[in-house]
């Protein structure tokens, strides 16, 4: 069979300078991007949302088999069920699962077993890997790389609603198996991430923390 090939269309190359520009405006723009816990019930029109998606939909996926799925509860019945699963789940790992070294490292966000956020804000996003996918006969077709590919599809979606001026929360009960009974979705597909997302409260609080200068994550290799 012929696989097709198409001219790169949509590329630009931009001057030096210009690159720059652009760049540093977009650096500057992610980097004031924070993980909010206090969100408030105010309503976000759905297409936003749904753009957000179409932006994460654009991540690079192995084998472009797009092995992920987006469930976005906007549903005060389906946000209930999932706030109490969730706490049930988060008051095991408070006070049983979690070592002291973890509990330790959690203390400077403040975290605890209460998870008011489920019920106020105005979407839950919960993302599932699909282990596996399947064709319109129901034949099962192997994912490569679903973490990674899911992974990117997040950052973009976290990105996108952050530039559209929404705060997000990246919150991952574990285990969240529940995410798959509640929102009755297959066992080939593994939650990921549940992102909560809308406006913050206007009393909103973040935990006075810091990024590393870049010389301590990255190593330059020129030889
Ligand atoms: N899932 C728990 C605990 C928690 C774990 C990590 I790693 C965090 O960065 C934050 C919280 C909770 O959501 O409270």
């Amino acid at each position: 069979m012929e696989h097709p090939f198409i001219p790169l269309t949509g590329y630009r190359e931009y001057p030096i300078d210009e690159m720059r520009q652009r760049l540093g405006e977009f650096y500057a723009a992610v980097n004031q991007r924070r993980t909010v816990r206090d969100i408030c019930d105010r309503p976000v029109p759905r297409d936003i949302v749904e753009t957000a998606l179409l932006a994460a939909g654009t991540a690079p996926s192995g084998a472009n088999l797009q092995p992920w799925h987006f469930v976005v509860i906007s549903g005060a019945e389906t946000k209930r069920k999932i706030r109490l699963a969730a706490e049930i789940e988060e008051r095991e790992f408070y006070e049983h699962r979690a070592s002291a070294e973890w509990l330790k490292a959690l203390e400077p966000l403040g975290t605890d077993t209460n998870k008011p956020f489920l019920e106020s804000a105005p979407y839950l996003i919960a993302i599932f890997l699909q282990k596996y996918g399947h064709t319109e006969d129901g034949t099962k077709v192997k994912h490569y790389y679903p973490v990674e590919s899911t992974g990117i599809a997040t950052g973009i979606l976290i990105t996108a609603l952050h530039m559209a001026g929404l705060v997000c929360l990246t919150h991952t009960p574990s285990p969240m198996k529940f995410l798959n009974e509640i929102l009755g979705r297959p066992s080939s597909e593994r939650p990921f991430l549940l992102l909560v997302t809308g406006y913050p409260d206007e009393h909103a609080k973040i935990p006075d923390i810091s990024r590393k200068p870049l010389d301590q994550f990255v190593t330059f290799a020129e030889r």
